[in-house]
């Protein structure tokens, strides 16, 4: 069977067996201004204790809920429809007593701003954000509260994938969120906002 990306693909590999590697197909990602987005997604890290806690409870029993947006993961639940070809910035918060790292498959996204609980750049104030201005990354520490922004562009990929905090064990316990990435409705068939201003 001939895949279509087939001829793309012997090229790239190609390229990179040559004896001076080439890297032609590999090109940096366009900054996204504010002018470029679309939409907006909002998602906070959140640890809640299960009280009251049972007094006759057995040991190895859960005391804490894991939530991203004060839910437990549900395998059955879509949190995020999102239309391919938006371009969207998502605003990263942590209201919990520690940090947490967002990871998110498919599309990278570049960082934009980090600040601090105290409401400080964070790109200046704390060293782990130094250098990340702008900077495209698939993974983020958002430390306990901090407010992370990044931009993002929904290309190519159509489908369903996950987004869950990199700490395993948070993860395991219900940091984690289902995306799916569907190709817009028609215009027409979308609701229109403040048609009348
Ligand atoms: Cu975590």
């Amino acid at each position: 069977m001939v895949l279509r990306q087939e001829p793309a693909k012997t090229r790239v590999i190609n390229e990179l067996n040559e004896p001076e590697i080439r890297l032609t197909s590999f090109v940096p990602h366009r900054p996204i201004s504010a002018a470029e987005v679309t939409g907006i997604q909002t998602l906070m890290f959140e640890i809640t204790a299960i009280t009251p806690p049972p007094a006759d409870a057995p040991p190895g029993l859960p005391t804490d809920r894991y939530m991203i947006d004060g839910k437990i993961y549900d395998p059955n639940l879509v949190n995020r429809v999102l239309p391919l070809g938006g371009v969207e910035e998502w605003t990263l918060t942590n209201n919990s007593d520690f940090d947490h790292t967002f990871h998110i498959h498919v599309n990278p996204f570049q960082v934009i701003s980090a600040t601090t609980e105290n409401n400080q750049d964070a790109f200046r104030a704390d060293e782990l954000y130094r250098g990340l201005e702008g900077a495209w990354k698939d993974t983020i520490l958002v430390r306990k509260g901090y407010k992370i922004v990044v931009r993002t562009r929904y290309q190519r990929y159509i489908g369903e994938f996950v987004l869950h905090c990199h700490i395993l064990d948070h993860e395991d316990q219900g940091m984690m969120q289902n995306i799916s990435i569907v190709v817009p409705q028609p215009a027409a068939a979308q609701p229109r906002v403040n048609h009348r201003h």
